[in-house]
């Protein structure tokens, strides 16, 4: 039977057929409900009449053959029922019309349609990635790449490589001393002394790390900066191995037109010593305000291992002989990148990294 069948009949032939007044009650109050949900925004002011209208509304039909028809007794119960139904559909009519005028609302707390929180790239910090650019020239050179402690004593740092105690470098180098008589390493040859002292050659090595000398900070120095160097023991080792490597490096890390120049100098650790010129990266040699028109950048040092100092490291030098170069990582990330400040590399500041990715 239809809803509008229902309300026209009365309530006591209903009641005949099996029905309950809270049950006929019931069945409007379903069927208006999904009335309700299936609407449309428009079609909502239309229910309105169909259920509530005053003449011709379902409610008013109701109204008319259930209520006023019900035997006095009965009255109580249907009055009760007739009212709350009307109330229920006239406040859910309301809230319908409200909710389907306003704006679409979020159903939670995530929004689908914004972006995605900001996840950036990380990038190879520039003396990372210098440092790996050394090492794949020299590993399939067989060189085996070890690090050692930044905190050192004056025997590794200074003694065993044969600056003498009152050696003016001691104080050149402007050494952070600590407590008992441990010091922050100024250079990273501790760690050959300790590779020398612990095996036996044939030794290619190279070290690397942070090391720290008591600088004034500017464009060109850091309080700590990162050194690498590299070693070579044998038997037969001499300067042509010496030469032929570096360039071989040079060449393979700042391109294959580079050349490298030579010129005698003097470390404590090594004899003969000498500093590399290469041509200027910036300008290929011919002259430019970065290699003061020279056309050369000095860039690392080197020599034949000192026989004192593999003594000192308990090599016999009467049977082995090596050669050992150091250079700064930070300068040659400067140089290969066109970085012009070294502190650039120590701020931490991200549109200076963000560079490198
Ligand atoms: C041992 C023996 C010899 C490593 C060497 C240099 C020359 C050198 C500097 C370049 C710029 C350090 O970063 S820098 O300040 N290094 O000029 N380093 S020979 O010679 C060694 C090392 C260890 C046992």
């Amino acid at each position: 039977m239809s809803i509008e069948d229902k309300t026209r009949l009365p309530i006591l032939g209903l009641m005949a057929d099996g029905n309950t007044p809270e049950g006929l009650y019931e069945s409007l109050r379903e069927a208006f409900e999904s009335e309700v949900g299936a609407a449309s925004a428009a079609g909502l002011e239309s229910l309105r009449n169909r259920w509530l209208g005053r003449r011709s509304g379902l409610l008013a039909a109701a109204n008319e053959n259930w209520l006023k028809a019900a035997p006095r007794e009965l009255k109580p119960v249907v009055g009760r029922l007739q009212n709350a139904l009307r109330r229920h559909s006239d406040a859910a009519l309301k809230a319908a019309v409200k909710a389907a005028a306003a704006p679409a609302r979020r159903t939670s707390e995530v929004d689908p349609t914004l972006p995605g929180p900001a996840r950036p790239f990380g990038a190879v910090h520039p003396v990372r990635r210098a440092l790996e650019d050394v090492l794949r020239i020299f590993r399939p050179l067989g060189y085996n790449v070890v690090e050692g402690p930044e905190i050192e004593t004056f025997f590794y740092n200074f003694e065993a490589l044969n600056f003498p105690p009152d050696h003016p470098a001691v104080d050149e180098m402007d050494t952070l001393f600590l407590k008992d008589g441990m010091l922050l390493r100024t250079h990273t040859s501790p760690c050959q002394v300790r590779v020398m002292e612990s095996s036996q050659p044939p030794l290619r090595c190279v070290v690397h790390g942070k090391v720290y000398r008591n600088d004034t900070p500017d464009a060109t120095h850091s309080p700590m900066f990162h050194q690498l160097e590299m070693f070579a023991v044998d038997e037969t080792i001499t300067f042509a191995d010496l030469k032929g490597t570096l360039e071989h490096f040079v060449r393979n890390f700042f391109g294959p037109g580079t050349r490298a120049r030579f010129r005698p100098s003097y470390f404590p650790f090594t004899e003969p010593s000498a500093e590399v010129d290469i041509t200027c990266p910036f300008c290929s040699g011919s002259g430019c305000r970065i290699c003061k028109h020279t056309g050369f950048i000095e860039v690392l040092g080197c020599g034949m291992i000192d026989p004192e100092v593999l003594r000192h490291s308990g090599l016999d030098p009467e049977r082995y002989r090596g050669f050992a170069a150091g250079f700064g990582l930070d300068r040659f990330a400067m140089l290969k990148y066109g970085i012009d400040d070294i502190l650039l590399m120590y701020q931490g500041d991200t549109r200076f990294l963000a560079q490198f990715r």
